[in-house]
């Protein structure tokens, strides 16, 4: 069986980060190992939260883990609580990175246009470094904009433009990027990729929902990371992400009683396993 590690906070309740990587990659089929990098009540979207951070803990278990020789087939990475952890999480890669893992840098920090709360302008040139090392990155269209230093434009992006930045991103030093929420229509939303060794450009769009929910790029990360993980190539996998993530808005759409914090990614879960037995 394969086995991802991904290293996020545990939001007890909230429905991003590690609430929603470990059962989407799991229900993959893969092991899914965790470096929780903090605890939070629940995310910072919610007027209060209470914070602990981790960032003590991460090179004892790592050092624990090289004595028992674990391996990893991907390092996935989100949300981060401080420059000083994303560092410590760089030197996690060096150390357990072999030939064919896969790192994938999910550089959560903002949306919408504006950082998360607690994340100021020297996090976004940390997270730009963490970002050179990876082989893939996922980026929102705000977080690109922030990493490349561009105003950001809401949902009124060309396609050359959109090309611009995937490439300007890999230019940062990951192999591929990946940009969610783009649209060149109202009627549709999905996302684009690049790959800096062939120059392909790749895009997958599904139906756009005029609604924005909470957690929708962790839910779209951990199935991309899942699926390339599974062996799929970069546009498959990015297909397969962007498909997931509309069937989890639309399950949020038709419950009457869904809660604003998250999506009902719970509700989609069958049909992404079927998909991967297709
Ligand atoms: O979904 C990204 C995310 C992850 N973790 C925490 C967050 C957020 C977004 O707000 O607050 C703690």
């Amino acid at each position: 069986m394969k086995r991802i590690v991904t290293i996020q906070d545990i939001s007890c309740v909230g429905k991003c980060s590690l609430t929603v990587a470990l059962p989407i990659i799991s229900a993959m089929g893969i092991e899914t190992a965790v470096i929780p990098t903090a605890v939070l009540s629940n995310h910072t979207a919610f007027k209060g939260f209470t914070f602990l951070d981790l960032t003590d803990q991460i090179n004892p278990i790592s050092d624990q883990w090289q004595k028992e020789g674990f391996t990893f087939d991907a390092i996935y990475t989100g949300y981060m609580g401080s420059a000083e952890q994303i560092e410590i999480v760089s030197d996690f890669i060096d150390r357990f990175r072999r030939e064919n893992t896969i790192v994938v840098v999910d550089p959560a920090m903002a949306d919408n246009g504006e950082l998360y709360k607690g994340f100021t302008k020297e996090f976004v040139q940390s997270m730009r470094v963490l970002c050179s090392k990876a082989d893939v990155i996922v980026p929102n269209l705000t977080e690109a904009s922030f990493m490349l230093d561009l105003p950001f434009k809401g949902d009124d992006y060309s396609k050359d433009e959109i090309h611009k930045i995937l490439k300007n991103l890999t230019s940062m030093g990951s192999k591929k990027s990946v940009l969610t929420g783009v649209s060149y229509d109202k009627n549709q939303l999905g996302s684009a990729a690049y790959d800096s060794a062939s120059g392909r450009y790749y895009e997958r769009f599904n139906k756009w929902y005029p609604v924005k929910f909470h957690g929708t790029g962790d839910i779209y990360a951990s199935a991309m990371t899942g699926a390339l993980v599974n062996g799929m190539n970069i546009d498959e996998a990015i297909g397969l992400a962007v498909d997931y993530t509309a069937e989890c808005v639309r399950c949020s759409i038709e419950d009457k009683e869904h809660r604003w914090y998250g999506v009902n990614f719970e509700s989609a879960i069958p049909m992404l396993v079927k998909r991967l037995e297709a």
